[in-house]
């Protein structure tokens, strides 16, 4: 039984009821700088002491198993049904307590969560990382805690890779390679192969393994097709709103756009927003040719309304590949320490078949 887990849980409820009133789901563009810490099992004070009794029945019964998980934040659709598959699997029933932290896309507020989840001597902590570099330390202080620490999502860059029990998440350099494969092949069929091609770029958050890895896929890609210029590339976050900022000031900048490449649909969906209200158009019929990530069902919608071109799958629904982590380390097994999960590709011809079929 973690000892000290009992009365810093009351803290944690304390702090969550604190912060209701700042009200959840903030944009990330208008988001407050401290993160939010919340436990998914108990968030009302008036509960404490049913909470204090629950616990400790979970906890003395060896139950519960305390899982501390710090969310990058809540930048995208992607990230939602990310954090939905986190919260639907490290339920109560399932046999966990889940504290859970949103960071609002900052990592400071990421050390922050770790560090709390460490002096509530969790069973495990879960990290998304925002960025790749800057956890050395951090790690280093969980592992000392004798605390296994399972990386999802994102990378981290660590000089020793004992510092993490395991990673799950995507090939994002593959996903770039699949995208600039798509866009190859599309401009053939279109007798554009050889055309010059004027691309423009919407990064994710810089640093992070979405963005290094969907970008040099892309740039890598882009050595084999000469008559592809790429004229700027810049972040737009991961949002909507920065997405369809930056869009607005590359139709500013450049009139003769071909295609957008936007590292995640969200930022794409801006850009349609900022296309329209140019005058120009997209998609299989439009002017601009629209390629984004993720294939989030709002992407799917946007295919079937005919204003985006392709998206490349990401799959957020970690919750239970982590959860099959968290077993076979009770039990003593060994896993895998580099996971990647299965993704495809989803043109916009195949839009309106494949929706129904969607998880997310
Ligand atoms: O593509 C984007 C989200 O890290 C894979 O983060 C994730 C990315 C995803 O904000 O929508």
């Amino acid at each position: 039984m973690k000892k000290k887990f009992l009365c810093t849980l009351i803290s944690v409820v304390m702090t969550t009821a604190m912060l209701a009133g700042c009200g959840g789901g903030a944009k990330p563009t208008d988001a407050p700088a401290e993160s939010k810490t919340e436990s998914t099992k108990e968030t009302d004070t008036a509960d404490q002491t049913k909470t204090e009794t629950k616990e400790e029945d979970a906890k003395e019964s060896g139950e519960s198993i305390v899982v501390g998980f710090s969310q990058v934040g809540a930048e995208s659709d992607w990230r939602t049904a990310n954090t939905s598959s986190m919260k639907s699997t490290f339920t109560e029933e399932n046999g966990y307590t889940l504290l859970f932290d949103d960071a609002q896309q900052k990592q400071e507020n990421q050390i922050k969560a770790v560090r709390n989840f460490i002096q509530q001597d969790v069973d495990y902590i879960v990290i998304a990382p925002v960025t790749e570099t800057g956890w050395d330390t951090v790690l280093k202080e969980a592992q000392d805690a004798g605390i296994p620490v399972i990386i999802v999502d994102r990378m981290v860059d660590v000089s020793d890779d004992s510092l993490y029990t395991a990673w799950v998440g995507s090939n994002f350099l593959q996903e770039g390679y699949d995208a600039a494969d798509w866009l190859a092949q599309y401009l053939d069929k279109q007798g554009r192969g050889s055309e010059e091609i004027n691309i423009v770029t919407l990064q994710g958050t810089i640093g992070a393994s979405a963005q290094i890895g969907r970008t040099n896929g892309v740039e890598e890609r882009m050595k084999d097709h000469t008559n592809w210029k790429m004229l700027e590339r810049q972040t737009g976050e991961f949002t909507q709103a920065r997405g369809q900022e930056v869009m607005e000031s590359f139709l500013k900048s450049y009139d003769d756009i071909d295609v957008v490449i936007a590292e995640n649909d969200n930022m794409a969906f801006g850009a349609i927003d900022a296309i329209k209200a140019a005058g120009k158009t997209c998609g299989p019929n439009g002017d601009i040719i629209i390629v984004s990530f993720d294939a989030v069902a709002a992407a799917f919608d946007s295919m079937i309304a005919g204003d985006m071109n392709v998206s490349v799958e990401c799959n957020p629904l970690h919750g239970p590949r982590v959860a099959e982590l968290i077993q076979k380390l009770e039990k003593g097994e060994t896993v895998d320490k580099i996971a990647y999960v299965e993704e495809g590709v989803y043109p916009a011809d195949t839009a309106e078949a494949k929706k129904p079929t969607r998880e997310y």
